[in-house]
């Protein structure tokens, strides 16, 4: 990895300016620091995404939101409007798997379309919605949604990609 050039060596600025006196400037020994979840969550780039705090989970080692620097470089790599889709979707998947088990059942969908909408549905009209994501999605009828039948709906709705890509919430 490269530090000296380019967008690492600005993000490394990013995640040393949260916390000078946490983060040297000299990375040469690699340091174990870790920045807790309270700063990374109120950058700019996330302080208005409702998915923040899972956004921070999926991409921390720790699992806890809490992020060493290759975390928050991978972070912003995946964010970034370069990312491919498909990398896009990958770590969307992971971040609408609440439970963490590989799939998004009927209650992670429920928490996802939550968020989505910032809770503005009622509960019927979220449960009407998963339902009939889940009628569409669901390629192999096992009431859940793998990561193949993810990306077959998400080429349909791409909102649900949205929210990876800061441009299309940042208020700045
Ligand atoms: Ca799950
Ligand atoms: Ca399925």
């Amino acid at each position: 990895m490269s530090l000296v050039f380019g967008t690492g060596f600005r993000l490394f600025h990013r995640y040393h300016d949260l916390a000078p006196q946490l983060v040297p400037l000299d990375y040469t020994e690699q340091p174990d620091v870790k920045l807790p979840y309270e700063l990374i969550g109120s950058m700019p780039e996330l302080k208005d995404n409702p998915f923040r705090q899972r956004i921070a989970e999926v991409f921390s080692e720790d699992g806890q939101g809490n992020m060493t620097l290759d975390d928050f470089l991978d972070m912003f790599s995946v964010l970034s409007e370069m990312a491919p889709r498909d990398l896009k979707a990958h770590y969307a998947f992971k971040i609408y798997d609440f439970n963490n088990d590989d799939f998004i059942c009927k209650s992670d969908l429920e928490k996802t379309l939550n968020k989505l909408t910032r809770n503005e549905l009622t509960e019927d009209e979220v449960r009407m919605v998963c339902e009939k994501v889940l009628d569409e999605a669901d390629m192999d009828n096992d009431g859940r949604l793998s990561l193949e039948d993810f990306q077959h709906m998400i080429v349909r709705a791409p909102d649900f990609l949205r929210w990876l890509s800061p441009k299309h919430y940042n208020v700045q």
